[in-house]
């Protein structure tokens, strides 16, 4: 125990004071959250924080930061009356798991931690099933081996990844699964294992199948945040044309900040159950790229097909967008559009934010970001 608090203790010390969150939950509301140095899990710890919670984080050693995205909560565990506290560990290591749950001892538990890139998944497929898969396992495991299985009530980021080839539109609970990544065949071995121990073991689990959701702190490598970003750059003169894969790929695509409040709901439900998590509209990545550019007064025609296909300017003529073939994946999913009524209906959850209004807002934000000299986040 010294030993890992020695290494914790290395985790760099926050800027600011503590901040001032709402008093604790009398009823011990403590959260873990892997993978919180995420897109999802700095919205969730922000949730978590204005509900009372006591927030711990689980953050990978990185030769470089990767606590930008909750700089803003973060406090050290050392800190009087600290709210918010990471240790290091990996969802590949069983141990520092085991050790991290003894300790804290949560009375929830956000698996939000993967190597959630679909196509990178293709280039570390052996990498990304010991993360998604069998790390969701260890987790599990290590609930039991701390004999917390029932004081612990845990969500497990599922994905629509899972449907992949489609089936049947919209895609609900009921849909049969057809993965179609070595991601989507990771994290159906997740939904599986979750859904095991809830039937083997009584433990309160839950799967929440979660169409996309984008943010401003969304990462860059995925679509979403590429356009913005390249907008914002194109914008202000610091880029000539974005590279693209297939732009006909259709999405149901949300914020995240709508989804981790899912998230939360789930857990705090009678019964364990699983639920999509969608706003129940699809786009295409070409939509997407035409709204983003008339956030900045661009209107694009398309001329060309396939891997000639290029967006221009329709006033200057200029070539803003183009196809690149080394943006394909092996295999693609080509439809995602998801049917939230079960959640809507049980949990009473709803997206708040329209697909408009999020392209606006990440186009904006990095409009913002490009003009700081903020590139990465
Ligand atoms: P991100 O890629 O933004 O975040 C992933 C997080 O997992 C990061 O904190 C990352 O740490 C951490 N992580 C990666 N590998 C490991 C590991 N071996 N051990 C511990 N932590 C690790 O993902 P999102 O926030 O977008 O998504 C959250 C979860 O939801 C993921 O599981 C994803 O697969 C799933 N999901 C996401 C959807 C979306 O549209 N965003 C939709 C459906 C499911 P680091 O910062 O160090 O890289
Ligand atoms: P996805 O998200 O694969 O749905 O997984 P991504 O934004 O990477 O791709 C969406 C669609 O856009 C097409 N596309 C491109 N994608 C990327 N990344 N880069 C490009 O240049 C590009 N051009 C076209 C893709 O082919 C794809 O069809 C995300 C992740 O967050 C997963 O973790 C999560 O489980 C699912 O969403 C739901």
């Amino acid at each position: 125990l010294d030993a890992h608090f020695a290494e914790s203790a290395e985790i760099p010390l926050p800027q600011d004071p503590p901040r001032n969150y709402p008093p604790l939950d009398p009823n011990r509301k403590v959260a873990l959250i892997t993978g919180i140095t995420g897109q999802d899990g700095s919205y969730l710890a922000e949730l978590l924080l204005s509900k009372g919670y006591e927030v711990h984080g689980i953050i990978r050693r990185s030769s470089s930061f990767n606590t930008s995205r909750i700089e803003h909560i973060y406090e050290h565990k050392y800190a009087e009356g600290a709210r918010m506290m990471l240790h290091y560990g990996d969802l590949t290591d069983s141990t520092c798991l085991v050790h991290i749950i003894s300790q804290v001892k949560p009375t929830e538990i956000y698996n939000l931690a993967a190597q959630s890139h679909v196509q990178v998944s293709f280039d570390m497929a052996e990498y990304t099933g010991q993360v998604d898969a069998v790390g969701t396992l260890r987790l599990l495991d290590a609930i039991r081996t701390c004999n917390l299985t029932d004081k612990v009530r845990f969500y497990q980021a599922s994905t629509s990844e899972l449907y992949g080839q489609v089936r049947e539109i919209p895609q609900s609970e009921k849909t049969p699964f057809y993965p179609r990544s070595p991601y989507g065949v990771a994290k159906l071995y997740g939904f599986w294992i979750v859904k095991n121990y809830r039937e083997a073991y009584g433990m309160y689990a839950c799967n929440g199948i979660l169409f996309n959701h984008e943010s401003p702190r969304r990462g860059f490598t995925f679509v979403t945040r590429k356009i913005s970003r390249a907008v914002a750059q194109i914008h202000l003169g610091q880029l000539e044309c974005l590279s693209l894969g297939n732009l006909n790929a259709l999405r149901d695509w949300g914020h995240a900040r709508d989804y981790v409040e899912g998230m939360w709901l789930m857990l705090q439900s009678d019964k364990p159950e699983d639920y999509v998590l969608a706003t129940g509209r699809r786009h295409s990545v070409r939509e997407f790229v035409e709204l983003a550019f008339k956030h900045i007064n661009i209107n694009i025609q398309w001329e060309g097909a396939g891997e000639d296909e290029v967006g221009k300017c329709s006033e200057s003529g200029r070539t803003l967008v183009r196809v690149d073939p080394r943006y394909y994946r092996p295999a693609e999913v080509e439809l995602l559009q998801g049917d939230p009524r079960k959640a809507q209906r049980e949990l009473g959850w709803r997206h708040k934010v329209s697909f408009k209004s999020l392209v606006e807002e990440m186009v904006a934000a990095d409009i913002k970001m490009v003009q700081q000299g903020k590139l990465h986040m």
